[in-house]
């Protein structure tokens, strides 16, 4: 018999790629997507399976995590022996805006399916997943931050985080489920959400070098991250739950960038190099040379003869807006993966520049498409996010 894992949010990157990896391995994945007015399921299509088909390897249901019946039936119903616990609304800055809503879905929503766990008797049969996060270091205490680092959370996601992280902790030893954290830092992808900082700088970048935009307005250029590939961090996911013992675990690279040096090497990657002057909001990203040959190859000769004129105008082509600055900021984080590497035995596989170079390819091929359907004369939009 197939093993069964259900995955709260699933139409998101992590989801996503978690619900792949198991199928692969030979699971049969329940998945919890959320009922939206437009088709959300971009980034598991390709694993759709048409519900009339019999044995399936991918089923969905519609559920939302601030509805605890909805999530104790779903568990009932599907009784998977593995629960990967990533629905979240996962965003730092929107979490400022929605701090309620961010604590009900991140916060009690861990606790809603502890808690179902426990109402259907289910603690001996079932492990427990919970996507911790490296925000709880926020105003971090130490670099770099392991497992026995305190938590100074910075924004009400990373406050809403630190219950779920603590109630997990709490049903482990009071009840004696299998429940752990995984503390997982940065990660990023090609199908990474268009608003996280490093999807919007290779998505910007692709739309700077096929023409369709001048300028990438970005915050806080000086915040440092240690961004993994979300590829390598869902093995890790996988890994946690197959311990005889429930624990948890910080899941980074131990290298951490500027968001200015995540800039460069984007750049860089299509022969564009760029210079950083001035300071805070007057901070700009500079073109300094570009290399014809490799611009070219990335994109097109018309297309390097419009980004000349462009940069003959203005060469400053990343600039700062403060309307992306946090009320408070995560200024570091740096995580040491020691205790993955030698308990779960995770190493990752990318690197930064291979997690770049992903992302850069990924979103040239998108916005040629874009480019494309404005050359045969469709509007096409920007997103200012
Ligand atoms: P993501 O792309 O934003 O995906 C979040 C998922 O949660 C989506 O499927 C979303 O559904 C779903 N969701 C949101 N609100 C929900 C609700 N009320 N009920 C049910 N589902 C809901 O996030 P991700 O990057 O894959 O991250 C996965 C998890 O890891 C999240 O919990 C995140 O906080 C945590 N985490 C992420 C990182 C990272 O760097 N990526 C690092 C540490 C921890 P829709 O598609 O309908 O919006
Ligand atoms: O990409 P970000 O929005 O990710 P952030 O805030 O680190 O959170 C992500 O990672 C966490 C793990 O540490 C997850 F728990 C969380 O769910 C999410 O996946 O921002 C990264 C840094 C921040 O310091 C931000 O201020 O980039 C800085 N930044 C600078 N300019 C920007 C921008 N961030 C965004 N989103 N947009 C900007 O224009």
């Amino acid at each position: 018999m197939a093993r069964k894992a259900l995955i709260t949010g699933i139409t998101g990157q992590d989801g996503a790629y978690l619900a792949e990896y198991l199928i692969r391995k030979g699971y049969t994945v329940h998945g919890i997507k959320r009922r939206s007015s437009l088709l959300n399921t971009d980034r598991i299509d390709h694993l759709y399976q048409d519900p009339h088909i019999k044995k399936r390897d991918l089923i969905l249901h519609y559920g939302d995590l601030s509805d605890s019946m909805n999530i104790t039936r779903i568990i009932q119903e599907c009784r998977p022996d593995e629960i990967y616990n990533l629905g979240a609304m996962s965003h730092v800055k929107v979490s400022f805006d929605v701090p309620e809503y961010t604590a009900n879905t991140d916060g009690i929503g861990t606790l809603r399916i502890l808690e179902a766990i426990r109402l259907l008797d289910m603690k001996n049969d079932v492990r427990i997943y919970q996507a911790s996060t490296s925000e709880l270091y926020g105003l971090v205490r130490e670099v770099p931050q392991t497992e026995n680092t305190p938590f100074y959370p910075r924004s009400p996601y990373a406050c809403a985080k630190l219950y779920a992280y603590w109630i997990t902790v709490n049903y482990r030893e009071a009840y004696g489920l299998h429940a752990s954290n995984g503390i997982l830092f940065n990660h990023e992808s090609p199908i990474r959400g268009e608003t996280f900082v490093s999807r919007k700088i290779t998505r910007g970048l692709a739309r700077i070098v096929l023409g369709l935009q001048d300028t990438l307005f970005m915050g806080n250029l000086s915040s440092k991250r240690d961004w993994g590939h979300a590829k390598d961090y869902v093995k890790a996911m996988y890994l946690v739950l197959q311990q005889d013992k429930p624990d948890d675990y910080v899941i980074a690279t131990g290298v951490t960038t500027e968001v200015r040096e995540f800039i460069r090497k984007s750049f860089a990657l299509v022969g564009v190099e760029l210079e950083f002057k001035g300071v805070g909001e007057n901070e700009t990203g500079c073109v300094t040379s570009v290399n014809d040959s490799l611009f070219t190859e990335r994109s097109s000769r018309e297309h390097l003869k419009k980004f000349k004129t462009t940069i003959s105008r203005d060469p400053h082509i990343i600039k700062v807006d403060p309307l992306y600055y946090r009320p408070t900021e995560v200024d570091i984080l740096h995580g040491d993966p020691t205790k993955a590497n030698e308990k779960l035995g995770w190493k990752p596989q990318y690197n930064l520049d291979g997690l770049i170079r992903e992302m850069v390819d990924s979103d040239l091929i998108l916005m040629k498409k874009e480019s494309y359907l404005r050359k045969g004369g469709y509007k096409i939009l920007n997103y200012f996010e």
